[in-house]
């Protein structure tokens, strides 16, 4: 069978951006921080607010870190302000009272859902101290724009 020049070139040209984007797909999951689940851990909707894992809701800092406990619900986070300190890990547990939720930090790579039933679970570090807002990124209701919080990295002070 008799090809063309240019329609070889075409043919190896196509079959090559196919391998680059297969290519792009792996280097984007082994070198961007992309991390599948790594906790499953389950609750009641409906006791979220007697439920003592959300009991106190808010951070509690230590010396290694700092561990964030958080409800979403239409049409908000509770609590709407969050301080983290900047340079070490926070772990953030979150669980939603309603309705499936998004919990995304805005100029971060922090982004999950929030789904009833489930508690939702990652650790990062921030490194610049600043004002991130916390958008939900889920349509959950006709509120939704307005769900928001406020995330404040300090300046970690030792
Ligand atoms: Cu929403």
């Amino acid at each position: 069978m008799n090809v063309p020049l240019y329609e070889k070139i075409w043919m190896w040209a196509a079959g090559g951006m196919i391998v680059a984007f297969i290519l792009m797909v792996f280097a984007g999951v082994a070198f961007s921080a992309l991390e599948p689940p790594s906790h499953v851990e389950t609750i009641d909707p409906a006791q979220v607010w007697t439920d003592a894992r959300f009991a106190n809701r808010g951070v509690t800092q230590s010396p290694t870190g700092a561990t964030v406990i958080a409800v979403a619900m239409m049409f908000a986070f509770n609590p709407a302000e969050i301080h983290v300190p900047a340079g070490k890990p926070v772990t953030f547990r979150l669980t939603s009272a309603d309705v499936t939720h998004g919990f995304q930090i805005v100029g971060t790579n922090a982004n999950t859902m929030v789904i009833p039933g489930y508690i939702s679970q990652f650790t990062t570090t921030f490194s610049t101290p600043g004002e991130y807002l916390i958008v939900c990124n889920e349509y959950c209701g006709l509120g939704h724009h307005q769900m928001y919080a406020t995330l404040i990295v300090e300046e970690a002070s030792s």
